[in-house]
C-alpha cells in the first residue's frame, strides 16, 4: 500500500462560482484535482454537511449580518451564506469531478452547535471525524492536500493534519480562498509553512 494519500477539501457545489459561498477560481481546481486522482491509490474527500439549523449560517441569527463575527458557544464564528445543506444539491461534489476512486468521505460539521473547518476535528478540537485514525489504519504517513477554501478548510484541515504528525503537502495550483480580509490566503498559506508544511506545484505520489 502506498502511504501517500490525496486529500481533497470540499469540492462541492456551493464553493463553486455562482453558489452562495462561491470561491473565486474554485472551478478551476476541479480538473487539477481529476488529474492528481489518476496518481494517488488512497483518496479522502471531506464534506462540508451542515444541518439547515446550523450556527454558523447568518439566516440563523436575526438582526446578524452576513460575515459578521459572534460568539457561538464560546467560539468565534463568522457567519455565512446558507450552504451545504445535508441532502441538496449545493453539498454534492462538483459535476466535473471525478468521484469514482474516492475512498472514502468524511463528512464535517453535521453538529449544528459547532462549526467544523478541518475534515479531522471541529473548531473546537472536541470531536474527531475519524479521519486521522482512519488514515493511520490505512498506513497512510503522507498527504497532498487541495481544495476549497486556502484561508478556511484547507488551512485548518493542514494544520491539523500537521499536528497529527503526517507529512504534509499543499498542492497549491488546486486550492482556491475566500480572502474575506485582503491577504488572508497569503497568510494561510504561511501559517502552513511555518507549521511544517510543504508547498508543492508538481504532482509526486
Ligand atoms: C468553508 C466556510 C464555511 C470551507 C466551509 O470549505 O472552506 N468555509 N464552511
Ligand atoms: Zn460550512
Amino acid at each position: 500500500m502506498n502511504p501517500h494519500a490525496l486529500l481533497l477539501i470540499d469540492l462541492q457545489n456551493d464553493f463553486l462560482p455562482g453558489g452562495p459561498l462561491g470561491v473565486p477560481g474554485g472551478d478551476e481546481v476541479i480538473p487539477l484535482a481529476n488529474a492528481l486522482i489518476d496518481n494517488f491509490e488512497t483518496i479522502v474527500a471531506t464534506q462540508d454537511w451542515h444541518p439547515a439549523n446550523h450556527g454558523s449560517f447568518a439566516a440563523n441569527h436575526p438582526g446578524r449580518e452576513l460575515y459578521e463575527t459572534i460568539d457561538l458557544h464560546g467560539l468565534s464564528q463568522t457567519l455565512w451564506p446558507i450552504h451545504c445543506v445535508q441532502q441538496t444539491g449545493g453539498a454534492y461534489f462538483a459535476p466535473g469531478l471525478d468521484t469514482r476512486r474516492i475512498t472514502r468521505v468524511f463528512p464535517k460539521g453535521t453538529d449544528a452547535e459547532i462549526d467544523s473547518y478541518s475534515g479531522f476535528f471541529d473548531n473546537g478540537h472536541r470531536q474527531s471525524t475519524g479521519l486521522a485514525d482512519w488514515l493511520r489504519k490505512q498506513g497512510i504517513t503522507e498527504l497532498t492536500i487541495c481544495g476549497l477554501a486556502t484561508d478556511y478548510c484547507v488551512k485548518f484541515t493542514a494544520l491539523d493534519a500537521l499536528a497529527e504528525g503526517f507529512t504534509t503537502n499543499l498542492y497549491l495550483p488546486a486550492c482556491r480562498g475566500v480572502n474575506l480580509q485582503p491577504g488572508d490566503v497569503d497568510r494561510a498559506v504561511q501559517e502552513i509553512v511555518d507549521a511544517g508544511g510543504n508547498l508543492i506545484d508538481s504532482i509526486r505520489s
